[in-house]
């Protein structure tokens, strides 16, 4: 079998504050949910290896360090996403109805090629809660408008959905990937002209 290239996928988690965005990069990467996860991350990112098919792709998952609330997140934080995962509390109207200026303000900050098709997953967070303040429907309406962007509900707290709601992320990243190679993100080079200038008389010609 041909040996492929390996994969480096950069993710990034956006959302209000307190939606579970540090909760659930800690349930997918180490299985965990606690406090104490949470206070050892800053404005970094975690990786994962996951096997997609025959592929062997190392998500780079990037979190924020409470820097959401003021929006001011960096170009560096957004630069080269290969996909955006929008988080929001389904116990929580306000966080839902952020979601619009989370995606613009990725596509502002983070200016892919061809925004109506960048790859996003939203995900409805908190469902173990049974205060629900936003119907599933609502939020795949919002999805199916937005290119038809995959929708989950999930729980960090309880692990529920999460893996797969990641496998699709890195699946929808990964497809893009499939573009790139194909589409070069700079026109091709200038051919360079040689240098015309006549050969001085005592310059080897070579
Ligand atoms: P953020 O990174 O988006 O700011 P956090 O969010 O991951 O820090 O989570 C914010 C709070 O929500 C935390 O509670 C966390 O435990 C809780 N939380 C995250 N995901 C879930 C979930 O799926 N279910 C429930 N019930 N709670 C969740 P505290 O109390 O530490 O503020
Ligand atoms: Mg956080």
């Amino acid at each position: 079998m041909a040996t492929r290239k390996k994969v480096l996928l950069k993710v990034i988690i956006l959302g209000d504050s307190g939606v579970g965005k540090t909760s659930l990069m800690g349930q997918f990467v180490s299985h965990r949910f606690s406090n104490q996860y949470k206070a050892t991350i800053g404005a970094d990112f975690l990786t994962k290896e996951v096997q997609i098919d025959d592929r062997l792709v190392t998500m780079q998952i990037w979190d924020t360090a409470g820097q959401e609330r003021f929006q001011s997140l960096g170009v560096a934080f957004y630069r080269g996403a290969d996909c955006c995962v929008l988080v929001y509390d389904v116990t929580s109207a306000n966080s839902f109805n952020s979601l619009d200026s989370w995606r613009d303000e990725f596509l502002i900050q983070a200016g892919p090629r061809d925004p109506e098709n960048f790859p996003f997953v939203v995900i409805g967070n908190k469902v173990d809660l049974d205060n629900r303040a936003i119907q599933a429907r609502k939020a795949q309406n919002w999805c199916t408008d937005k290119s038809n962007v995959p929708y989950f509900e999930t729980s960090a707290k309880e692990g529920i959905n999460v893996e797969k709601a990641f496998e699709t992320v890195a699946r929808n990243a990964l497809a893009r990937e499939k573009d790139i190679d194909s589409t070069p993100d700079f026109p091709a080079p200038i051919p360079l002209i040689p240098n015309s200038r006549p050969t001085q008389p005592n310059e080897c010609p070579c």
